[in-house]
């Protein structure tokens, strides 16, 4: 009974892709899924501009992702949709862009799911074009609904937005629990010590970083100081699950197997893998194979042993012999950071490389290193290597993924992503006409100019040292002149600020940017 459904249920899907893709001549022709490419989208997180080779860093090799990149398009101006990850990844599968919605900041690692199961998301597009879906690794997008029972069914959680299988790190690397889930579990829980997790009130009796520093390899500089697993102090208390909890130098090589294994167990279909990598997010603990090998530090030794897992997943594309027919997008969740909250050298250590590149800020900031990140396309079979200055924004790839499976949006859906694709695979140079920017406050970009809203943030980060864009003045920058935003000429041209202001406005009183027909 169970099989029949299934292949009833692939059966409508193949034809409702196929019907689709009848109505959108010069589109790729369809028939069902398998003449589309694979996607893997390797997500990075916290990887600034500046980080790669390919991207002008001279200090730290990383050979795997500039080979990627001299086979790819590869983007000088493209974004993620906010300057920390919860929000860009809400935005990045659901079309819509996080500051619409409350709750949507950077999570505790107890929060519920934030997207709303049954809503049109990327995994689900992928879903009803006749995909495989997988995530791998960093979720940060909550899970169940409210108080979870980390001993039962998780649920909902990504199962339950569009993806078939999934093999997570919950949170981040720095907040409890510090267990993968597979599916609905909690992976390696042993009935005898259930799992529980807090971020009010400690919890059990474990030591926390607070309490017993000495019990640390890992010191915090700020906060980062509550219970300890595996010698590191993260931001929240949990207490049992001691078999399941993750070893921290193992989560690159444990997350790269699941997602090789996905790709491996979906060869003979379409899939779409979804790998958000640990790396370069802190707690920088890398592998000891990789340790050192950077000169830079635990930073820097997380930036190779991230281009070591992209390796992996290029490599096992080769050996399947996938590599023609699978479209792979690498890009990263938000900007750079130095210090995010250990004492892990990474300040000290730097040698003059400059995660941001020739942009201004990072992390967290409204100036454009918070969200102006690597991206690159890599697909033989369509497109040819090269480069863009396209703007683009990960918001994007959902209505564009659409466009290139044959099917059409709901009105309701995505209502913030915009169709690029024609820019994703270099056919054009042209990509959105307007971007928003999320960082706590917001900016929007429109040809040249860059307008931030004024805002009553500080204008640097007392615990990252990181410039946050935020002024009580509207600024106003030409980025075409002015990469590295350094000339406010909001009082030159008060027209332009009077327009943007009023632009942004509307964006946000309209609920949507998508034009539909
Ligand atoms: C901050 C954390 C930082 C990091 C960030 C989220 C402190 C002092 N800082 O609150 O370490 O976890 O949240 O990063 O706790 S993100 O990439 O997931 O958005
Ligand atoms: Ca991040």
């Amino acid at each position: 009974m169970k099989s029949y459904c299934m292949s009833r249920r692939s059966f409508i899907k193949s034809l409702s892709a196929t019907a689709a893709a009848a109505l959108l001549p010069g589109k790729l022709r369809a028939g069902d899924a398998m003449n589309y490419p694979n996607i893997v989208l390797i997500y990075a997180d916290d990887l600034g501009y500046g980080d790669v080779g390919c991207y002008g860093a001279t200090k730290v090799k990383t050979p795997n992702i500039d080979k990627l990149a001299s086979e790819a398009v590869r983007f000088t101006n493209a974004h993620s949709s906010a300057a920390t990850c919860t929000p860009s990844r809400y935005a990045m599968l659901t079309g819509e862009y996080a500051w619409r919605k409350k709750g949507t900041g950077v999570l505790p690692g107890n929060a519920a799911l934030i997207i709303q199961p049954g809503r049109t998301t990327l995994p689900s597009i992928m879903q009803k074009a006749g995909y495989s879906t997988g995530a791998v690794g960093k979720w940060h997008l909550g899970l169940g609904d409210r108080d979870l029972d980390w001993n039962g069914q998780i649920k909902p959680g990504p199962l339950d937005i569009g993806f078939d299988y999934c093999f997570l790190i919950p949170a981040t690397g720095d907040r409890v629990p510090c267990v993968y889930v597979e599916d609905r579990r909690v992976v390696g829980l042993e009935p005898s010590d259930p799992i529980q997790v807090s971020y009010g009130k400690p919890i059990g009796d474990e030591p926390t970083g607070k309490n017993h520093p000495e019990l640390l390899k890992m010191h915090p500089s700020h906060g980062h100081n509550q219970t300890i697993v595996n010698g590191i102090s993260r931001i929240g208390y949990m207490s049992g699950g001691k078999a399941a909890r993750w070893v921290d130098e193992d989560i690159a090589d444990v997350i790269t197997d699941k997602a090789r294994a996905f790709i491996e167990k979906n060869k003979d279909r379409r899939f779409f893998l979804y790998f958000a990598t640990h790396d370069i997010h802190v707690p920088r603990a890398p592998h000891p194979r990789f340790v050192g090998k950077s000169g830079l530090g635990p930073r820097g030794d997380a930036i190779v042993q991230l281009d070591w897992c992209v390796g992996e997943i290029l490599k096992t594309l080769d050996r399947l012999k996938l590599a023609e027919e699978t479209l792979v997008i690498f890009t990263s969740d938000n900007g750079p950071v130095v210090d995010d909250g250990y004492k892990d050298q990474a300040v000290e250590r730097l040698d003059g490389h400059k995660p941001s590149g020739p942009l201004r800020g990072g992390k967290y900031s409204a100036f454009d290193a918070g969200t102006r990140v690597p991206c690159m396309v890599r697909w033989p079979r369509r497109v040819k290597p090269g480069l863009s200055d396209a703007l683009i924004s990960q918001i994007d790839f959902m209505a564009s993924v659409a466009a290139l499976t044959g099917q059409i949006l709901a009105p309701g859906d995505a209502p913030d992503s915009f169709d690029v694709l024609g820019a994703l695979l270099d056919e054009t140079k042209t990509g959105r006409d307007h971007l928003v920017e999320q960082a706590g406050i917001l900016s929007l970009v429109k040809g040249d100019w860059k307008y931030i809203e004024p805002g009553k943030g500080a204008k640097v980060s007392a615990a990252t040292g990181i410039e946050l864009g935020h002024d009580t003045q509207p600024q106003l920058y030409d980025l075409k002149n002015d990469l590295g935003e350094k000339h406010n000429l909001a009082a030159e041209h008060p027209e332009i600020v009077e327009e943007f202001a009023a632009m942004l406005e509307n964006i946000r009183e309209s609920g949507r940017t998508r034009k539909y027909e």
